[in-house]
Formats: structure tokens, C-alpha cells, sequence
């Protein structure tokens, strides 16, 4: 791990995003917005214009967060339109990689790069920023569009409805207050809980993130008792970014990250959810459980210094889930 500072790598361990123990996430620094006429979105520089071809995303496929944007590609149509780089499972020293010898890793077709930091820095070669993914690459302008997961499925949601005629809304204007509710909640005890359960340095700060976590997941499951998403009868953007988590959570947070109070086949309606989710066309593809678990116990050896990856259970993701 580590950061660019003025345009250089410098490499850190991940001791330096803790305070008092506590795991804290930086802010995304590129914020822009891709849209229909190319106006600015809410926050950022205007001139990204919905256009066949002109962007790519890096991801990793271990990722929560770029797995966001990589079912927002595929549910919105988009996979035409807009390319994919894959980078390697391993985050070691200089971050992430695009050396190919994993399958699936796709290398850097776009731009040649060796490391995605240079990708940070062909786009502003004195950028102080940590270098994640999902990036937004514009390729007309040799920009970063945005580093910013929640932002970038809004975007795919709705600017290119236009080019793909695909007008599904994952995000309705009627359930926009209680989804951002529950994405708040779900955000700070569930997606990021689970790092910050994972990556806590003291046993205070690891009883609060797995209380908060556990308790959140008693909570929806009792939501999903009653309904059938989590807002309802309409499956959105909140479920998305909920999926993501508990796709990576009996394989790798309950044993890596120590959130072994239970799994989320322990939870009957969440369990049958995931696996409905899981089925929607389009997602399973997105799902590459081999980076999933190489990346987290290969790449943070402070908390698994031999790196052994385990063999995890055999998900049956595919048999009947019973919803609906
Ligand atoms: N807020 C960002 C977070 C992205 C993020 O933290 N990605 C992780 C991988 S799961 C990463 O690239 N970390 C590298 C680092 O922090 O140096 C988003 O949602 O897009």
C-alpha cells in the first residue's frame, strides 16, 4: 500500500490510516460527472458527455466498491460502450498492478501502464492522492471522470439512457430519501464496517465496528423478513451496494476480517436475497470469487503475515432462493 505525493509513490503500511485504532477511509479526490448533455454534474468540472467508446473503468473484480460499478455496467447495458480494465488480485508495495499472470487480470490495454498509480499520474503527473479503484478514465481528454463508486453507479444509471435505451432507474426519484437513509446506515456499519472490523488495531475499536456490523445485519434481515428489497417491493441502487459486501462476507469477512458472529447463510431472508441478487442476469459475471479471496489474504499481511489463502466454503448461489 501506500499513496502519490506531488506525482510519487510513496509506499506506507496501512497503520497510517488508523487513529486510536479506528480504521478511517480518505475521501475520493475525483469527483466529476459523466452526463446526457455534458453539463456539470452535482459536484466536479463539466465536458463529460454520455458517448459510446470515450470512457473505461479500472477494477479489480476483489473490490466492493468497483464491484458496484461493474453490475451497474452490466444491469444499464453498457458493457458496449464502455471498457474494462481488470488489474491484478495482489496489492502489495506499489499497489495495484496490472501484471497479467492471474486469470482474468486483464493487464492495461488502454494505456500500457505497469501500475495503476501511473494511471493517476498520466492524468496529472503531480497528483497527491491515494490511487483506488474503481477509475472513471476519459479517454478524450486523458482525464479522470471520478474515483468515486457511488457516484459513478449514479451516473451509469442514468447518463447513457439516451445511447442504450435502457431506462431503468435504480435510483426513483419516490424512494430517494429512504434509499439514502439506508445507504448511509449500511455504508458506515456494513460496507465500510466490515474493513473497519478487519483492520482495527485495538479491541475497543474492533468490539464497536463488529456491534455496529451485527447489529445492522439484525436489522436488515428483519427489513427483508417483511420485504422483499430493501425498500420495499422495488429492487435499487441500496440492495447493489449491499450486495457487494455480503457476496465477499462468508468467504472472506467472516474469517480475514473476524466477523464470525455468524455468516450470512446463517440469516435465513438475507441468504435467500443474496442469492436472488446473485441470479439477476448479467450478475454472476461480475462475481470472481478467485480474486475475491487471493487479493484480501495475500494483500494485507499485518493482519495475515503467511499469506495463506484458504480454501472457503462452496457457495450454492445458484440453487432456488425462495423470494418473491
Ligand atoms: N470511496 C471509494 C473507495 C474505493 C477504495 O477504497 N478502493 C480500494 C479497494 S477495495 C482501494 O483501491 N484501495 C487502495 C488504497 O486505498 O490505497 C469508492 O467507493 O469508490
Amino acid at each position: 500500500m501506500g499513496q502519490l505525493i506531488d506525482g510519487t509513490w510513496e509506499a506506507e503500511n496501512l497503520a497510517a490510516l488508523s487513529s486510536g485504532g479506528e480504521f478511517k477511509r480518505k475521501e475520493s479526490s475525483y469527483r466529476s460527472w459523466i452526463t446526457a448533455d455534458g453539463s456539470a454534474g452535482p459536484s466536479g468540472e463539466a465536458g463529460f458527455k454520455a458517448e459510446s467508446g470515450r470512457y473505461h473503468l479500472y477494477v479489480s473484480y476483489a473490490c466492493p466498491w468497483a464491484h458496484r460499478t461493474l453490475i451497474f455496467r452490466q444491469l444499464k447495458d453498457l458493457a458496449d460502450h464502455i471498457s474494462v480494465s481488470v488489474v491484478h488480485p495482489d496489492m502489495l508495495d506499489k499497489g495495484w498492478s496490472f501484471d497479467s499472470d492471474f486469470p482474468g487480470a486483464t493487464g492495461d490495454d488502454l494505456l500500457g501502464k505497469s501500475h495503476l498509480h501511473e494511471v493517476y499520474t498520466q492524468a496529472d503527473p503531480t497528483a497527491t492522492t491515494r490511487v483506488t479503484v474503481p477509475v472513471l478514465w476519459d479517454k478524450a481528454t486523458g482525464q479522470i471522470v471520478s474515483n468515486e463508486s457511488a457516484e459513478i453507479i449514479r451516473m451509469f444509471n442514468s447518463a447513457f439512457n439516451g445511447l442504450t435505451g435502457n431506462t431503468t432507474d435504480d435510483y426513483p426519484e419516490a424512494l430517494r430519501p429512504r434509499i439514502d437513509e439506508i445507504n448511509d446506515r449500511i455504508y458506515d456499519t456494513v460496507n465500510n464496517g466490515v474493513y473497519k472490523s478487519g483492520f482495527a488495531s485495538s479491541q475497543k475499536a474492533y468490539d464497536k465496528a463488529v456491534t455496529a456490523l451485527f447489529g445492522s445485519l439484525d436489522w436488515i434481515e428483519g427489513i427483508l423478513a417483511k420485504n422483499r428489497y430493501l425498500t420495499g417491493d422495488t429492487l435499487t441502487e441500496a440492495d447493489w451496494r449491499l450486495f457487494t459486501t455480503l457476496i465477499r462476507f462468508d468467504k472472506v469477512y467472516h474469517t480475514h476480517f473476524k466477523c464470525n458472529r455468524s455468516r450470512v447463510l446463517d440469516f435465513p431472508n438475507m441468504w435467500g436475497y443474496l442469492k436472488e441478487l446473485y441470479q439477476v442476469p448479467g450478475v454472476a459475471e461480475t462475481v470472481n470469487f478467485d480474486h475475491i479471496t487471493r487479493h484480501y489474504y495475500y494483500s494485507h499481511d499485518h493482519i495475515n503475515p503467511n499469506r495463506i489463502v484458504p480454501i472457503t466454503p462452496d457457495l450454492d448461489l445458484m440453487s432456488p432462493h425462495g423470494r418473491g
